[in-house]
Order: structure tokens, then C-alpha cells, then sequence
């Protein structure tokens, strides 16, 4: 049998999500800026898609939804950009509030901001892996220009207090941005409730295409273009679009919100099977309480156990799942929210992330359950073998 329970990495293309690309590929090629008939034929797919993605997020069009390659890409151009629009010509706001569990394209890109004179604040989790809204609102300063705080987060899937934040940077009057990406299909979102300046979302994590990501952007909050040489996407992103996959993606925004209901009824009764199952292993330790998470995600640390040495034996048994982030997993590093958090060491080293999808199904955790025992049960013996031996020598 094989499982993917690596949701959280990517997701598989949803089959109708497929057949609505095709046709994208084959006959309707045209570049839906030509003003020809083959150009003029795809703009009512785009216009589709575009108001599939602004009915997901409630947004009214009157707002932005700038299409992107990936949420890195969205992330690299909402950080620059305010840098560009808002630091660069305002350089006594010049402050960004942030937590130190974003994903490395918030992380790395606002260190690299920060030689150019940007001032930023890390907040920690705290002992749940959760963020305190009063710790955000603490690190604010009268230089706080923008608060960037991904809405749940890809390790743990605690979800952050966005509503909150976003209701406090709009009174204090300073920008708010939220890397939705893990939200997406997991948890209800109302642009009309929550005031997010900026949001990023990327279609391959909700059974879209790889490749293709978007930025919403509220109206009056611009942002300057950085990628310059044509008038696509309203002058704000230059090169042709994709049809396809913007195509692709609305629809899947539109399939994933859809679900989302089921994702929290079925498949978080799933994660909780799985999770019951394992929390009765001896000495295990799962990060957040299950209400605190997004309904597909699970992470674990087994005392004594590698994550790498039980990823194998998953894999092995044809299960795929990971020890946390792909985006870190080439270094074998310590699991980044198990250091944040401040568990001891050890634990850091034996954490292994399962996420599932709205495809997940109930023979697939089963199966998962009773090879997770098995493996379990194995590399303990061969800890205590390995402490043992280690104990003699
Ligand atoms: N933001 C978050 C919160 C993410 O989880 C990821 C990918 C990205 C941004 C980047 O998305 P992309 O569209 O540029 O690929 N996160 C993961 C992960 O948790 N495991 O593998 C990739």
C-alpha cells in the first residue's frame, strides 16, 4: 500500500482541477493578451478563475489578487516590496514584527532586508508552540510599519491569532500580512472579518498545480511592481500568464474551500485516530492541542527514536511523511518548532510531521497505525540496544 501523509510539503492535483487544465495546453494556447481571437478565446477562463479565488477569500474585486509563481515568490515580493514602497522612503518606520517559526521565505528575506537598515523583532512561540497575541502587540514599537505572521503554521498546524492581530495593526494603523498557505482549505476565511492587508497562498498545497502561487492585496495597500517589462496582471507582475495554471488554481481554491467542512469533520477525525493511536506509545509527545491545529496536521516525537530511522521504516513500508519542513529537510537538522518550543534536545532530533489531505481515507490510517506501531516497537529495541552497548563500551 502507499500513503502520503506529506500534505503539508505538497498535495496531489485534484483529478477535476486536471481536466479543467487541459484544454489550457491543447487548443486554447493563446496569450490572453493578444488581440487576436486565440488571445480574446482564454480571458473568460482567467476572469473565471481570478473570481474563483476572490469568492474563496470573500475579498471583494475591488482589492488585488496578484498571481505569482509559488508562495516564495509572494512572500519575496510582499517583504520587498513594502521595503521598496513604505522603509525605503520612510526610513524612521523601519520596524517589522515577525514570528521565529515563519517559513524561510518570510525568515531568510527579512534577513536579507535587514542589511539594508530594516529592524526586525522575532516572536516565539510559546510552550504549546502557540503565538500569544499580547506578545505581538508587545513587540510593536512606534517604527512598526508591518506584522508578518503566517495564519497556521507547516510544522505543527497551530493556528495563529490572525483575526486578532489583524484587528489591532489596522487600529495602530500599520500593515498586516499572513502567509496563508497551511490555511487554505483547512480553516473557514473571511477577508470581511479579518483585515489582512496582504495574504499569500500557493495552489500546490491545496491539490492545485505546482508553480503557480498568489498575493492578495487590499485596495489602497500597493505595492510596487518588481518585476518589470509588460502590463500583465495590471502592470503589478510582468510576464505572460500561465493560463493553465491560474486556471488550475482557482478552481482548486474554489474545490478547497469547498471542503473544508470535511476537513473538519472527516479527515480531522482521521488525525485523530492516527493521533490517539500514537500518543499511547510510551514516551511520545505531540505539539498543540488538537483544537489549536488545522484538522489535517500532526507532529510527533517518539523519545528514543530518530525521526530519520522512522521516516526509513515508513517509507519502507510504502508511507510517506516527513521529520518536518522539506524546505530544511536536506540538512538533518534539529526539528525547528521542537527547538522553539524549548523541549529538551533529544526531542528536537525525533520529530516526525504527518499531514493528510481531503483523499486521505480511513484503510490508509489503519494501515498507518499499525506499521507506525511496528516501527515503533523495532527501533526502540535497537535504541536500547545501541544505549546498552553503548553503556558497556
Ligand atoms: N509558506 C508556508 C507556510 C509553507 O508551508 C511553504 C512550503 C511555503 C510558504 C513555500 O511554498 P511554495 O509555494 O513556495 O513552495 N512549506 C513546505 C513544508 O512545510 N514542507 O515542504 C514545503
Amino acid at each position: 500500500m502507499r500513503v502520503y501523509l506529506d500534505n503539508n510539503a505538497t498535495t496531489k492535483i485534484d483529478p477535476l482541477v486536471k481536466v479543467k487544465m487541459q484544454p489550457f495546453f491543447e487548443e486554447l494556447y493563446g496569450n490572453p493578451n493578444s488581440l487576436h481571437q486565440y488571445g480574446m478565446e482564454v480571458r473568460p477562463a482567467l476572469n473565471e478563475a481570478l473570481g474563483n479565488m476572490y469568492d474563496a477569500l470573500n475579498a471583494p474585486n475591488e482589492d488585488d489578487i496578484i498571481v505569482t509563481s509559488c508562495a516564495t515568490e509572494s512572500n519575496n515580493s510582499v517583504l520587498k516590496g513594502i521595503y521598496f514602497e513604505y522603509i525605503a522612503k520612510n526610513p524612521d518606520k523601519n520596524h517589522i514584527v515577525t514570528t521565529s517559526v515563519e517559513h524561510p521565505s518570510i525568515s531568510d528575506t527579512l534577513m536579507f532586508l535587514k542589511d539594508y537598515g530594516v529592524d526586525i523583532t522575532f516572536v516565539d512561540v510559546n510552550e504549546n508552540g502557540g503565538i500569544s497575541a499580547q506578545a505581538i502587540k508587545d513587540a510593536v514599537t512606534d517604527k512598526t510599519v508591518l506584522i508578518s505572521m503566517m495564519w497556521a503554521n507547516n510544522e505543527t498546524g497551530i493556528i495563529f491569532p490572525v483575526e486578532e492581530i489583524s484587528r489591532f495593526a489596522k487600529e495602530n494603523k500599520i500593515l498586516f500580512h499572513t502567509d496563508a498557505v497551511q490555511a487554505i482549505g483547512k480553516v473557514p476565511l473571511d477577508l470581511t472579518k479579518v483585515h489582512v492587508d496582504y495574504l499569500t497562498f500557493s495552489a500546490h498545497k491545496f491539490h492545485g498545480p505546482k508553480g503557480v502561487g498568489g498575493l492578495y492585496v487590499k485596495k489602497g495597500k500597493n505595492l510596487p511592481n518588481l518585476l518589470h517589462g509588460g502590463e500583465q496582471m495590471g502592470g503589478k507582475r510582468a510576464g505572460t500568464l500561465n493560463v493553465a495554471y491560474i486556471v488550475g488554481m482557482g478552481l482548486a481554491m474554489k474545490q478547497a474551500m469547498k471542503h473544508v467542512e470535511i476537513m473538519n469533520s472527516k479527515i480531522r477525525a482521521l488525525r485523530d485516530r492516527l493521533e490517539d493511536a500514537i500518543s499511547q506509545l510510551p514516551d511520545s509527545f505531540v505539539v498543540g492541542q488538537t483544537e489549536m491545529r488545522t484538522p489535517n496536521t500532526l507532529l510527533v516525537s517518539l523519545r528514543g527514536i530518530e525521526g530519520e530511522s522512522m521516516l526509513w521504516d515508513l517509507n519502507r513500508a510504502g508511507i510517506a511523511a516527513s521529520t518536518g519542513s522539506a524546505c530544511a529537510s536536506e540538512s538533518l537538522h534539529a526539528n525547528p518548532i521542537m527547538s522553539a518550543i524549548g523541549k529538551d534536545p533529544e526531542l528536537a532530533h525525533t520529530a516526525i510531521r504527518l499531514s493528510l489531505s481531503r483523499f486521505t481515507t480511513e484503510d490508509e490510517i489503519d494501515y498507518t497505525i499499525d506499521v507506525f506501531k511496528k516501527a515503533a516497537k523495532r527501533l526502540r529495541a535497537i535504541s536500547s540496544t545501541y544505549a546498552y552497548t553503548n553503556a558497556v563500551a
